[in-house]
Parts: structure tokens; C-alpha cells; sequence
């Protein structure tokens, strides 16, 4: 790249980036957020996006679910909880080496993070001795580790942080208001204790939401409101657009326009401009352009591989096609610094 081409490429740091994490973002700016034109947000989105990442580049992570189905929770979204009638198969946590063999491939096929999540309220401690030899086993393929477990005592997130686990995955789902609606057998503020565990065990945190749940513009904006405004930015923030699962609650819930999905994923990137912005579960049913549209939004970080949990994701063949075209590369190092 030349200098005339570099320059246009990031937009100059003013001042000290640290100086622009806030942590006392109110509603209103976050609904004004919302609010602005399509072209000024996106605009505003891309501008913050360049003073950290390189936005040509997309951070690959592969999931895993190593215990499925079965779930005593209630969230109104998900194919894993027992309330549901989904026709999914419980199963009991898978060995170890079938999650050795899935981590290698993912590795294989460009991946740097691998997520092993599980359909619990909370991992029981005579679980934690298998746990953690799952995240040694990954740990030292050198992939960065990532769990999903529901809530976790103290105790539980050092164990994993010991056995070297890099990130743990907790999402606020929606927001404090709407999140009745969705979950009732545990409170938005479990979740925050739990995120709180996380971070104070020394786990990076990765944390975020669903759109197309039937929220409000407002709601996208609690939701956003309260994962900004946590002591420390998520390091990872998914955005999930809602996977309608036959048998589930929310199934048949009016879709989200695309347009209004695309401002959720840029007013995350504002006002979390240092963290990765995961355009998560969802885009099998995206359109190129709407996901090229997210990924000019600030997402720069997506789930890979044919499966999410349960249900279908792209794939490879169709990641490729689409990252050749948009002339993006995958690359575990996203950011500029
Ligand atoms: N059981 C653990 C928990 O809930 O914390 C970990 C796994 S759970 C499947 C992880 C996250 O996946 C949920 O918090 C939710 O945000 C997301 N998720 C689950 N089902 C989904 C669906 N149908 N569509 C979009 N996101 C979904
Ligand atoms: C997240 O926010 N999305 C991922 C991951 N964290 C664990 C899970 C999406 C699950 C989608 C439904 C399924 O495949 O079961
Ligand atoms: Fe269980 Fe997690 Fe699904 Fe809720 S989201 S039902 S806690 S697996």
C-alpha cells in the first residue's frame, strides 16, 4: 500500500485512544445513536472501526457444543432448553478427544479462538476436573480458549483461568426491561454477578446480545446501554440475530429488517470502539451484502464453520467466496495494535 493509500486507509488517532472509551454512555445518546441517518451512522461506525482495527480483516472463531440439549433454564430463543419441544437429543459431555479432533480442524482451517459451550445453569464442580483437561488440550494447540458454561462461582472461573482458558462467554441478552419476557428462571442481575466472576478471575470477557427477539428500538438500546456502560468493555461483544428454532417460543416472531440489525451492530462498535464486534449467530439466512454491510458497520469477527451450537451456520465454502469477493482476509490479528 502507498502512503496516499495508507492515509486514507486508518483515519488518525486524535489524542490518546484510551481517552475515547467511555463508560457513562446515557440512553439518550445511545437512542441518538440509533437515530441518526443510515449513512451518518454507518460513516461514524467505519471512522471509529479504522482508529483500532484494520477493516479489511475478520477474526475467525469456531464453536463447539460439548454438552447439548437437556437445559433447566427457560430462555425463550434457545433449542437447548428442555421446556422446549425442539426434537433435539440431550446428550452428556462429549470426551475429549472428539473435542481435540474438532479444535484441530478448526485450527486447520483458519480459526484462532475455539468456543466449547454447554446447555447448563451452571457447571457442577465434579465437572471441572474434565473441563479444564478440555482446556489444556486446546490451550495447547495454541488456540485461544474460550467456555460457555452458564453461571460460575469464584472458585470455577480461577480453575479455568489456572487451566488456561483465554475468554468466557456470557451474554446480557437483551435488555434489563425486556429480559423478563425472554428468561425467567435467572435474573439479568445473576447474569451481571457472573460477568463480574469472569472479570475479577482475570477471564477476558465475552459478552453480548440478540436482536429480533420482538424487542423495541429501545430495548436495542438498554442492551447496548448495558453492556457499554460495565466497569470494563466486553473484549468480545456477539451480536446475535435471533435463529428462529421450530418448537421454540420466539418461533414465528416478526423478522428484524436487515437495516435495523446493521445500526445494532454499529452503535455496538461506537460505543465499544475497542472491542471485537462479533456478527454472530444468524447469517445463514444473510445475504451477502447484508453481512459486507455489518462488517463496514465494525463487526470484524464472525463464527466459522457449518454449525453454531445446534443449529446451521455458512460454512467454509461460502465464508471464502464471500471474503474473496469482498477482498477481506481472515486473520486472528485484526486489530492495528
Ligand atoms: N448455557 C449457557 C448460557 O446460556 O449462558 C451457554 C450457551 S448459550 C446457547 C449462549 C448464548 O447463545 C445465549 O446467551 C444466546 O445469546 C445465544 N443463543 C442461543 N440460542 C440462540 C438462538 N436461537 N439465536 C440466537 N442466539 C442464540
Ligand atoms: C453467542 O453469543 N452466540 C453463540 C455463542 N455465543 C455461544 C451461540 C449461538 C447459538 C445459536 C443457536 C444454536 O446453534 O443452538
Ligand atoms: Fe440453557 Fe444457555 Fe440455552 Fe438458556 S441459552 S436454555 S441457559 S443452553
Amino acid at each position: 500500500m502507498n502512503a496516499v493509500d495508507a492515509s486514507l486507509h486508518r483515519t488518525a488517532p486524535a489524542g490518546n485512544l484510551a481517552d475515547d472509551l467511555r463508560h457513562d454512555w446515557t440512553r439518550a445518546e445511545i437512542r441518538a445513536l440509533f437515530d441518526l441517518p443510515f449513512p451518518e451512522l454507518i460513516f461514524r461506525a467505519q471512522s471509529v472501526h479504522r482508529l483500532r482495527f484494520d477493516p479489511d480483516k475478520v477474526q475467525l472463531s469456531t464453536l463447539m457444543s460439548i454438552k447439548t440439549g437437556g437445559c433447566p433454564e427457560d430462555c425463550a430463543y434457545c433449542p437447548q432448553s428442555a421446556e422446549h419441544d425442539t426434537g433435539l437429543k440431550a446428550t452428556k459431555l462429549v470426551d475429549v478427544e472428539a473435542v481435540m479432533e474438532a479444535a484441530r480442524e478448526a485450527k486447520a482451517s483458519g480459526s484462532t479462538r475455539f468456543c466449547m459451550g454447554a446447555a447448563w445453569r451452571s457447571p457442577k464442580d465434579r465437572d471441572m476436573d474434565d473441563l479444564c483437561e478440555l482446556v489444556e488440550g486446546v490451550k495447547a494447540m495454541g488456540m485461544e480458549t474460550c467456555m460457555t458454561l452458564g453461571m460460575l462461582t469464584a472458585p470455577q472461573a480461577g480453575r479455568l483461568k489456572v487451566a488456561g482458558l483465554d475468554y468466557y462467554n456470557h451474554n446480557l441478552d437483551t435488555s434489563p426491561e425486556y429480559y423478563p419476557k425472554i428468561i425467567s428462571t435467572r435474573t439479568f442481575q445473576d447474569r451481571l454477578d457472573t460477568l463480574s466472576v469472569v472479570r475479577d478471575a482475570g477471564l477476558s470477557v465475552c459478552c453480548g446480545g440478540i436482536v429480533g427477539m420482538g424487542e423495541s428500538i429501545d430495548d436495542r438500546v438498554g442492551m447496548v446501554h448495558a453492556l457499554a456502560t460495565l466497569p470494563s468493555h466486553p473484549e468480545s461483544v456477539p451480536i446475535n440475530l435471533l435463529v428462529q428454532v421450530a418448537g421454540t417460543p420466539l418461533e414465528g416472531t416478526g423478522r428484524v429488517h436487515p437495516l435495523d440489525f446493521v445500526r445494532t451492530i454499529a452503535v455496538a462498535r461506537i460505543t465499544m470502539p475497542a472491542s471485537m464486534v462479533r456478527l454472530s449467530a444468524g447469517r445463514e439466512d444473510m445475504t451477502d451484502e447484508l453481512q459486507a454491510l455489518c462488517f463496514i458497520a465494525g463487526a470484524n469477527s464472525i463464527f466459522s464453520g457449518e454449525r453454531l451450537l445446534t443449529t446451521p451456520n455458512p460454512g467454509e465454502d461460502r465464508d471464502g467466496a464471500l471474503f474473496e469477493r469482498l477482498g477481506m482476509t481472515t486473520d486472528g490479528a485484526a486489530g492495528l495494535r
